[in-house]
């Protein structure tokens, strides 16, 4: 199994997405193990963003980001990198497919309402910086026996 970290971006939570990106992802099977809506602080979002320093929209991804509350959550699966990556779509929402997140639910490359960790490492570095080891939680789901074979 692995862990991803997704976050529903402030744009998400202010536009009322939080229940339908969680639906989204409960009924493709996998499962949340860690949930928290919090107002992620400048020196969170400079570490979590630490790969765009530099660039010319940093600083407005920052301003963003810190700008209101967002929910981070950890979701596990197998594959569950790969598969949230897809159900996200592209970064840019007008290069996004439709049926996906970004692809249904937004327009603008700064506001595209979900993030998703890319890698293994990414998504344990992303785990670690928003979470405790304590926050998350191990639990069988009672329908994994139908999702997986
Ligand atoms: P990702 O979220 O699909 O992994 P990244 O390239 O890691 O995309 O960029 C992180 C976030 O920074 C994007 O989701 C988007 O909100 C913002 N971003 C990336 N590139 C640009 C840009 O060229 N202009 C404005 N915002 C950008
Ligand atoms: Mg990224």
């Amino acid at each position: 199994m692995q862990r991803t970290y997704i976050m529903v971006k402030p744009d998400g939570v202010q536009r009322g997405l939080i229940g339908k990106i969680i639906t989204r992802i409960e009924e493709r099977g996998l499962k949340l193990v860690a949930l928290k809506m919090y107002i992620i602080p400048e020196d969170v979002a400079r570490a979590h963003y630490g790969e765009h320093e530099g660039k010319p929209f940093f600083k407005s991804l920052l301003d963003f980001i810190t700008s209101g509350p967002s929910v981070s959550m950890v979701v596990e699966g197998k594959e569950a990198i790969k598969i949230m990556r897809s159900t996200v779509g592209s970064t840019n929402p007008q290069d996004a497919s439709p049926g996906t997140l970004r692809g249904d639910f937004s327009l603008d490359m700064g506001r595209n309402i979900i993030h998703a960790s890319d890698s293994i490492e990414s998504a344990n570095r992303e785990i670690g910086i928003h979470f405790s080891e304590s926050e998350i939680v191990s639990f069988t789901r009672i329908d994994e026996q139908w999702i997986y074979e």
